[in-house]
């Protein structure tokens, strides 16, 4: 257990549970059927996601671990250059592990600083609270349990700007037509001077994006289908795993990638009172993970309002995290 002074929640468990059975029971009467992929990281799906991290095929990781890695100083200087006394906010740190090389930095420069990552998931926080500290002595970190902007504004310190970091293509998740919205958010939920270093994966071969959301261990497929065992377990569904199908899909005109679950025969399922129908063949949207290109990324800070800093892209250009101001 997290200690009080150490964690802000401020949603109550009843009203998360309430809030997912809501999104979950409209999202399946609703035509088309779709999920939010916000819902995949219980423990398991957590657990799952650690695990996609380390398959061959999911290369964003390990070129995003490159940049943070190899880029370390430059990344470091161009933030202090653009900001005097900062807090380094973390929306889903997932365990910190790319993000710790620019904490470590920024300790070893005698930055001082306080980490506030924000998740969703109790899970990730108490987690972080008990290996971060021990890999990084002398961090001062306070966690935030909650949805990532209502999160944003309990992270404001009078006389402080924020390096908000969102990495990992988490951005992706957003839809692109929604993507200046989500954007404009931010920066509404920041403080002139703040910056943001965000993480962007890149158009690329097709066949290269396809294969890491499709991995031969079917770790992805059994990612996806966690959140109906997931319904299950905390809703009281009844999903027949075996009835469900991964289905995995590139466009890579538009640059999104998409994941649905489709049904593989007509059936009924229950969530308490509800009886959902299923045709054969139909499909449940589960997420996306949008690609851009760079010029696609700047038009996106401009359009949202941010001055678009600098690009650390990897060594194969096929990943980015830039740096943008408010
Ligand atoms: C955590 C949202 C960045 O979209 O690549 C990985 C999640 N889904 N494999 C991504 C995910 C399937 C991941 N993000």
């Amino acid at each position: 257990h997290l200690q009080e002074e150490h964690y802000t929640r401020l949603k109550n468990r009843k009203t998360a549970r309430l809030e997912f059975y809501t999104d979950v029971v409209s999202g399946l009467t609703a035509s088309p059927k779709a999920l939010k992929s916000k819902y995949f990281y219980d423990a398991e799906g957590d657990a799952l996601f650690q695990r996609i991290m380390q398959c061959p095929e999911y290369y964003l990781t390990d070129c995003e671990l490159e940049i943070l890695s190899h880029q370390t100083d430059a990344i470091a200087s161009a933030i202090q250059a653009s900001t005097d006394a900062f807090n380094v906010v973390e929306l889903g740190p997932g365990d910190a592990s790319k993000s710790s090389y620019l904490l470590k930095e920024l300790l070893n420069r005698d930055v001082d600083y306080t980490y506030m990552p924000i998740d969703i998931s109790h899970n990730v926080l108490s987690l972080l609270q008990t290996t971060l500290p021990e890999q990084l002595p002398g961090l001062r970190m306070q966690g935030f349990e909650g949805d990532y902007l209502e999160m944003l504004k309990e992270t404001e310190q009078k006389g402080r700007r924020r390096l908000v970091m969102f990495m990992g293509s988490s951005i992706g998740n957003v839809p692109p037509q929604g993507a200046v919205a989500f954007c404009r958010e931010l920066y509404n939920h920041l403080l002139p001077g703040d910056v943001m270093l965000i993480g962007f994966d890149l158009k690329k071969n097709p066949m290269v994006i396809l294969d890491a959301y499709n991995d031969s261990q079917g770790i992805t497929r059994a990612f996806n289908l966690n959140l109906l065992k997931r319904i299950n377990r905390e809703l009281g569904g009844d999903f027949n795993l075996d009835h469900f199908a991964h289905y995995p899909t590139y466009d890579p005109h538009t640059g999104s990638c998409k994941s649905y679950l489709v049904s593989r025969r007509q059936q009924q399922v229950h969530i308490g009172p509800n009886a959902i129908r299923f045709a054969e063949g139909e499909p449940v949207f589960m997420e996306i993970s949008q690609k851009y290109s760079l010029e696609e990324i700047d038009n996106l800070a401009v359009e949202s309002g941010f001055v678009p800093l600098q690009h650390f892209v990897d060594s194969k250009r096929w990943f980015v995290d830039v740096l943008w101001q408010r």
